[in-house]
């Protein structure tokens, strides 16, 4: 039991929990983080946390238990199922990521009211929530701006897009018609995420899959067939720059904020373009093309660069690696690491 105000983790164990948990740990050794997920940490990681608590952000019983034993004033809600996962089972994807961010919206208003300052709650949305139209419109749209093409045309893409609603509805307009005012005991805010590249973790289930598992198949000496043409282009963005977007805007001054919402940017390459430097990386690496029709249209439904102006402008996003970095100083030396051992 502690009383000490706490950071609270859904997902930890997923790709951007693992980058999340090393930074926070790091960056305020004294602060407890508790994470909720249904697999363990991984034992480089499980040390750093107050505690793990094993189970599904669908039971409520198991949030109650630890709202009566912890204080939290931050939640990063990462628990998620993935575009192509969710494709498979849309009624599950609804359930765990609707359903789920409606129980931790629950959970950070009650955190809130209970001691009396608001829970700052972020939340990772992701470019599936747009959806464009055709490939002429996305050869056309260039960098879409938040506001546009809010069209997804995944499950995942819409329970995304719907839960940037909820949040909005959480921290600004809660109970709106209840006497006493209950709004503001959630400060939610939110990034879009481009396609995320680790060196340390290979994704599951999304549908921008194709980058990481390429570079990481070539670092272990497996072959891989890449599942989108090699012209298919979306943003990218290193571990690293992602994690560090998250600790800026939740630091961020609340009157900064212009924004609920935010895209983040850092490289737009083409999978041909992926493919070439993970050759000049790995000269023996065995790639080959194989489209999957279905989950190329996933992908060509998302915009080819995104408008970062406003989160450049309100909390200085300014991701540090480029692609010819990305891949050349962070991802290929430590995944080489990795696979060496
Ligand atoms: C996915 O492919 O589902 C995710 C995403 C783009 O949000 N990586």
């Amino acid at each position: 039991m502690s009383r000490k105000l706490s950071v609270m983790i859904t997902g930890a164990s997923g790709e951007i929990g693992h980058g999340l948990i090393a930074r926070l740990t790091t960056a305020d050794p004294d602060r407890p983080v508790i994470t909720l997920d249904l697999n363990p940490l991984s034992a480089d990681l499980a040390p750093k946390v107050r505690h793990q608590f094993g189970g599904s952000i669908l039971d409520r019983e198991l949030l109650a238990r630890i709202q009566a034993e912890y204080e939290v004033d931050q939640v990063y809600h990462l628990a998620a199922l993935l575009s192509t996962r969710s494709e498979f089972s849309p009624e599950l994807a609804h359930k765990v990521n609707v359903e789920g961010t409606l129980n931790l919206l629950e959970f950070a208003q009650r955190q809130g009211e209970s001691h009396g300052r608001a829970v700052v709650f972020f939340y990772p949305s992701s470019i599936a929530a747009y959806g464009l139209p055709t490939a002429a419109a996305k050869a056309a749209a260039g960098k879409v701006k938040e506001d546009e093409f809010n069209q997804p045309t995944t499950m995942y893409g819409a329970n995304k897009l719907y839960c940037e609603h909820l949040g909005r509805y959480y921290g600004r307009h809660y109970k709106q018609l209840a006497a006493d005012p209950h709004a503001g005991k959630v400060d939610f805010r939110c990034i879009r995420f481009p396609g995320l590249i680790s060196a340390v973790t290979v994704p599951s289930g999304g549908t921008s899959d194709y980058a990481p598992e390429m570079t990481h198949a070539a670092a272990a000496g497996e072959p891989y067939e890449c599942f989108v043409r090699p012209d298919t282009r979306i943003p990218f963005m290193a571990m690293p720059d992602a994690v560090d977007a998250i600790q800026r805007l939740v630091h961020a001054p609340r009157e900064k904020l212009t924004r609920v919402v935010y895209n983040i940017g850092a490289f737009a390459p083409t999978a041909a373009e992926v493919e070439r430097i993970v050759r000049a990386a790995f000269p023996r690496a065995e790639i080959a093309t194989k489209v999957d029709e279905k989950r190329q249209g996933i992908v060509d439904s998302w915009p080819a660069d995104v408008d970062d102006t406003a989160a450049r402008r309100d909390w200085g996003h300014a991701p540090a690696y480029a692609l010819d970095t990305a891949f050349g100083e962070y991802l290929i030396p430590t995944i080489r690491n990795r696979y060496a051992r």
